[in-house]
């Protein structure tokens, strides 16, 4: 039965042995409520089956005892916290129960001897509350477990709400907590080296490329494909892509989107659901994380048709820019190895107005930093940074970065940073990363570097 707070410490008292129990792969919301109870209450912590990397660290720093096998005929009581439904808890035998728990629907109330079950951004909120409205002293270190809770359960406050944030200030209130010791401790949280180092190796083969106003990355990396994934989407990808190859002939590609482009219309799962059949393979997920694998084609093959599916998709949702993604480079495109011509770049005149047939003769380069990107010359272009003003057209350039990518060009563009304007556009633009490209015959370079 349901129960007020008062009333659920009233029943509590009536056991002597009690055992909090945490579902399995424990978090930090899970052991923070249990730990809450035990220390208040008197009882063991049982981890059904472990418990998280996050939620292992904040045992460890909080020196918090657990148990990991008990024999439930030895206590009186199970209190299942934060748990919902019975398999979360496979290894505990629930007889004489009670339940504190969060998730919107529970399917251990029904037989519990008393619960308290609200919907609540994070368990902890309801162990606080109870603890609160008993009058029960918190201690700083129950406190800081808590609050490990509410940070985690609420993926740091991105899925807080208004009573998240009520609670959490009156934790800090009563307590006197210092609230960043929650914050340091998880920040102790170890990471695992062969996933930093693959996150770090997923940065540094990253290759991105523009659509409109969306951000294209894609990586390869062979462990780790959608965590790198997400940490493409979290420094600014709008879509990324991680391919990778698995055992044997096992390929896969990790794909996540950000929030605003499923939101226009990008639904992930989808794609990969249509490009797993193509591959005889295995695809789908959700609108903004998913996946795809076969066994079939090489890693590259599987990657190139993901790129040329959300292009079309993307291209479709930028609307306008659909004629430039076009044109852009397909990752297959096969590209001439294009050597930097400083000859020609230096020999070239001014056409300004004109129609620029052929760049090489035309351009003169006067910046520190500048990425040119010719329809038929063969630039390498190895600088870091360029900037490329269109006198005649109302382009104003004030980004820092840019990536230019010609598709129809042999142009093997290695730099970081990069300016390029299409003339036929009156583009303004004044993000900070731009991919402009240019075809063949509507390539206008009325720059600077252009006199
Ligand atoms: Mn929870």
């Amino acid at each position: 039965m349901r129960v007020t707070n008062i009333r659920f410490v009233d029943r509590l008292l009536d056991y002597r042995k009690v055992m909090y129990v945490c579902h399995k792969n424990a978090d930090p919301d899970a052991v923070g409520s249990a730990y809450a109870l035990s220390e208040s209450f008197g009882g063991d912590i049982c981890l059904s089956d472990g418990s998280n990397r996050v939620a292992s660290n904040v045992i460890k720093q909080l020196e918090i005892e657990t148990i990991a096998d008990p024999d439930t005929d030895d206590y009186d009581l199970i209190v299942s916290v934060d748990t919902s439904t019975q398999n979360q808890i496979p290894n505990i035998k629930l007889d004489t129960y009670a339940v504190i728990d969060h998730h919107v629907t529970s399917t251990l109330l029904d037989k519990a001897e008393f619960y308290i079950h609200e919907t609540t951004t994070s368990n902890v909120e309801l162990i606080f509350r109870l603890l609160y409205e008993t009058g029960i002293p918190i201690s700083k270190k129950v406190a800081v477990a808590m609050i490990t809770g509410i940070i985690t359960d609420t993926g740091h406050f991105k899925h807080a709400d208004e009573n998240t944030f009520k609670t959490l200030s009156d934790i800090i209130r009563t307590t006197n907590v210092d609230y960043t010791e929650a914050l340091e401790l998880l920040a102790k949280t170890p990471q695992d080296i062969s996933q930093r180092i693959s996150m770090l190796a997923a940065a540094q083969r990253n290759k991105f490329e523009r659509i409109g106003d969306t951000l294209i990355s894609r990586t390869y990396i062979n462990s780790y494909g959608g965590a790198a994934a997400s940490m493409l989407t979290n420094i600014g990808a709008d879509i990324s892509l991680v391919g990778h190859k698995k055992e044997n002939d096992l390929v896969r590609v990790n794909v996540r989107a950000k929030k605003e482009v499923v939101q226009k219309g990008l639904n992930l799962g989808k794609v990969m659901e249509k490009i797993g059949e193509k591959y005889d393979g295995t695809g789908g997920g959700h609108a903004g994380a998913a996946g795809v694998d076969s066994r079939t084609c090489t890693v590259n093959e599987l990657m190139d048709e993901c790129i040329n599916e959300i292009y079309e998709v993307v291209g479709g949702i930028e609307g306008k820019n659909i004629q430039n993604m076009k044109k852009y480079p397909k990752p297959n495109t096969k590209r001439k190895n294009v050597k930097y011509n400083n000859n020609n770049i230096n020999k070239t005149k001014s056409t300004t107005g004109k129609k620029v047939e052929n760049p090489v003769e035309n351009t003169k380069v006067n910046n520190e930093f500048n990425t040119n990107v010719n329809a038929e010359l063969n630039t390498k272009v190895n600088n870091e940074l360029n900037t490329n003003v269109n006198s005649e057209l109302n382009t104003k350039v004030n980004n820092e970065l840019n990536t230019n990518v010609n598709s129809e060009l042999n142009t093997k563009v290695n730099n970081e940073l990069n300016t390029n304007v299409n003339a036929e556009l009156n583009t303004k633009v004044n993000n900070e990363l731009n991919t402009n490209v240019n075809s063949e015959s509507n390539t206008k370079l009325n720059n600077e570097f252009n006199t």
